[in-house]
């Protein structure tokens, strides 16, 4: 079983325990993608859900061998629920592994949204870093989607990942799952502007700085790339345009 595979079937899981889950679109021939680079064979795997309250489960997988593997697993609320969104970057390069966790912000300055999204993760947070050196620098212009329970790590021991990672993986799942749960829906308009100005910049963001683009293209070209990025990854503006907004 390759690295990441418990997280994705841990995570799968739990979200059906906890969740109504109904499936949710994959475009066609981004289901699972497979390349050879170097005489290894690259397989990326896509798997997506959505629920009531969550517009977008998705992760893509990546599985090229023993230096390479990906779990990059991101949840979207839907734009009246003023959630976080899960985010999961879970990746190892042969220079090492990476990883990134959080539950990232819609509004980071806002003392009442932190009041309520982030001071109850903190604990856990707080629990895990003691096992889990910070991992140094990284963007300046991707701190405003972080939250200050950003677990941000570069473990040199493969080990820690199967244990220490996967635990604080399994907590903040947990603990985002219960935010879903007492989640209320939000209808007072310039909250519901907010929101959805919030969830573009962030999305837009994340599609034009995508740090597996390079990855992508060279494995599988760049019209793939651009194409589960935009149409899979990143999807909200193409769904919104599909939907006539
Ligand atoms: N990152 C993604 C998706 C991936 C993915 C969809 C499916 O958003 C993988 C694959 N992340 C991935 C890879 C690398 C990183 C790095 C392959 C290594 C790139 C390389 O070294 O060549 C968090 N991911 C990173 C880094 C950060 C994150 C900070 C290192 C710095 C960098 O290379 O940019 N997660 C990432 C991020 C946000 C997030 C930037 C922003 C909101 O949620």
């Amino acid at each position: 079983m390759t690295l990441y595979q418990p997280f994705l079937d841990h995570a799968l899981a739990r979200l059906g325990e906890r969740l109504n889950l109904l499936s949710y679109p994959i475009p066609a021939g981004f289901e699972s993608k497979a390349a050879t680079v170097r005489g290894e064979e690259v397989l990326t795997t896509s798997h997506a859900f959505c629920s009531a309250r969550l517009r977008q489960i998705r992760a893509a997988h990546v599985q090229g061998g023993k230096a390479l593997q990906v779990l990059n697993f991101v949840i979207f609320p839907h734009l009246h629920y003023d959630l976080p969104f899960f985010g999961a970057d879970l990746v190892t390069l042969p220079g090492g592994h990476l990883i990134a966790l959080d539950m990232q912000p819609l509004f980071r300055d806002d003392p009442d949204y932190q009041a309520r999204y982030t001071a109850p993760i903190l604990p856990v947070f707080e629990a895990h870093r003691v096992h889990l050196e910070w991992g140094g620098d990284f963007p300046e212009e991707a701190r405003p989607y972080f939250s200050p329970a950003f677990l941000w790590t570069r473990p040199s021991d493969t080990e820690v990942v199967r244990t220490r990672v996967f635990a604080a993986f399994c907590d903040y799942l947990e603990a985002y799952l219960d935010f879903v749960a007492q989640a209320e829906p939000v209808s007072e308009p310039d909250r519901l502007r907010a929101i959805e100005a919030a969830q573009l910049r962030y999305l837009r963001y994340r599609a034009e700085k995508d740090p597996a683009r390079g990855m992508f293209r060279r494995f599988y070209g760049a019209e793939w790339t651009e194409e589960y990025i935009h149409g899979f990854l990143f999807d909200l503006e193409r769904r919104r345009a599909a939907a006539g907004h």
